[in-house]
C-alpha cells in the first residue's frame, strides 16, 4: 500500500444478479484504478437489506460477489475487498452523520423517490430513507479521495460532499471530500427493452438485463430482442436510444470507438450488428464466468480474503471513527 497513493472506495450491493451494467459502470474501471490508487472494494450487504433480502440468497450473492470481483481482475493482493458489515465502523460513523442530516435533503434523493413508490402500499422503511448516509459513512472514513461510480450515484456523492463539508465546519477538519469519478463510455447501460431507463438488476423484466453470468444463448436472445426502432440505421444517436445503447455495449467490449462501429455497419441493417454485440458479449464475460465458477469451489479462499479486507480496512476506518467520537464529545473507551 503506497504511502501518498490516492484513495478510492466503492461497492456494490449483493442485492440482485450482477448486470452488465454493474460490469461496465463499476467493476471494469475499478480493474483499470488498482494500480495507480489505494483502493477499497466493499460488497455493501447493509445497503442490501434497506430492502427485504431472503437469507440465504443473500449469503450466496455476497460470495458470488467477492468471486465476481476477484474474476473480473481486482487483485486480492493489491485492493482491499472486503463485506460491508464485518466493519463495525460504517454503522457508528452512520449514526454519528445521520444525527447531522436532514429528513428533508434525504427525502429529495431522487433513488429513494423510485424506489419508495414501489413500497407506498407494504410501507416504505426507513433503511430506504437512510441509505445514502450510510454511503456517505462508507467513503468517509476511509477518507476517499475518488469514488467511481455510475452517473445514477451522483447525487449521493454530492450529499457525502454536503455531509462532510457540514461536519467539518460544525466540528473541524475531520474528513476529506471526496469527488466521483464518472467513467466515459460505461457511465450509463440502458434497458435493453425500455431503452431510456438504466438497466437495472432489480428490474422484473429479465429480458431488460443481461447478467454478467448469462449464458451464451441467453445473450443471443436478450441481444435479439432488444428494442430498437425502424429506422434501420446503425448510429450514435438520441433519436435511436435502444441501438445506443447497443453500440456503447459493442464500444465497452472491444474498445471501438462508435464512429468506428457506425463505419462498420453501414447500410447493414440491425441483425448483423446485433448477432457481433452478442458475440462480443459473450467474448468479454465468458472469461470472466469460468473464474468465477472455479472461485465459488474454495469458499475458503474467499472467506479469507475477506478477513484479511476486513482487518486491514477496520484499521484506517477505526481511526476516523475515533476522530469522529472525540468531535462531537464522547468519551473514547480506554484501549
Ligand atoms: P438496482 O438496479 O437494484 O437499484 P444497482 O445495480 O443500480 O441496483 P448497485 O448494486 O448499488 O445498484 O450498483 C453498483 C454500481 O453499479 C454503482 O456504481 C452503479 O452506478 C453501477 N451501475 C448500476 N447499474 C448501472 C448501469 N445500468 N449502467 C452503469 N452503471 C451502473
Ligand atoms: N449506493 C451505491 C452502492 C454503494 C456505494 C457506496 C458506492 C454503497 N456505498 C460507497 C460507492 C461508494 C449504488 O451504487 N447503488
Amino acid at each position: 500500500m503506497g504511502e501518498n497513493k490516492k484513495v478510492i472506495f466503492s461497492g456494490i450491493q449483493p442485492s440482485g444478479e450482477l448486470t452488465i451494467g454493474n460490469y461496465f459502470g463499476a467493476i471494469k474501471n475499478w480493474v483499470k484504478l488498482q494500480d495507480e490508487y489505494d483502493c477499497y472494494y466493499c460488497i455493501v450487504d447493509l445497503h442490501a437489506i434497506t430492502v427485504k433480502q431472503e437469507p440465504k440468497d443473500l449469503r450466496r450473492r455476497t460470495l458470488q460477489l467477492i468471486a465476481t470481483y476477484i474474476a473480473s481482475g481486482i487483485d486480492p493482493e493489491k485492493n482491499t475487498i472486503f463485506i460491508q458489515s464485518h466493519v463495525p465502523a460504517h454503522v457508528q460513523a452512520q449514526w454519528i452523520l445521520n444525527c447531522t442530516s436532514y429528513v428533508g435533503e434525504l427525502s429529495r434523493m431522487t433513488q429513494f423517490k423510485d424506489k419508495s413508490k414501489k413500497y407506498e402500499d407494504t410501507g416504505i422503511g426507513a433503511g430506504l430513507l437512510n441509505y445514502p448516509v450510510l454511503m456517505a459513512a462508507d467513503i468517509l472514513i476511509y477518507q476517499a479521495d475518488l469514488v467511481p461510480v455510475g452517473k445514477d450515484q451522483t447525487q449521493h456523492i454530492e450529499l457525502t460532499r454536503d455531509l462532510a463539508q457540514r461536519f467539518n465546519s460544525t466540528y473541524s477538519e475531520t474528513f476529506k471530500i471526496p469527488e466521483g469519478y464518472i467513467p466515459t463510455g460505461g457511465a450509463k447501460i440502458m434497458s435493453l427493452q425500455e431503452p431510456i431507463k438504466k438497466m437495472s438488476k432489480s428490474s422484473d423484466n429479465p429480458n431488460s438485463f443481461i447478467l454478467i453470468m448469462d449464458p451464451p444463448e441467453v445473450i443471443k436472445r436478450k441481444v435479439a430482442r432488444a428494442v430498437t426502432d425502424n429506422i434501420g440505421v446503425v448510429k450514435y444517436t438520441d433519436d435511436q436510444p435502444g441501438v445506443k445503447n447497443l453500440m456503447n455495449i459493442m464500444s465497452c467490449c472491444t474498445g471501438m470507438s462508435t464512429a468506428d462501429i457506425e463505419k462498420k455497419y453501414e447500410g447493414q441493417g440491425y441483425a448483423k450488428f446485433k448477432e457481433d454485440v452478442a458475440e462480443a458479449l459473450i467474448q468479454e464475460l465468458e472469461p470472466i464466468q469460468n473464474k468465477v465458477n472455479e472461485l465459488l469451489k474454495d469458499k475458503s479462499y474467499l472467506q479469507d480474503i475477506c478477513k484479511k479486507g476486513a482487518q486491514k480496512a477496520s484499521y484506517v476506518a477505526n481511526k476516523t471513527v475515533s476522530k469522529m467520537m472525540r468531535k462531537v464529545g464522547f468519551i473514547l473507551p480506554e484501549k
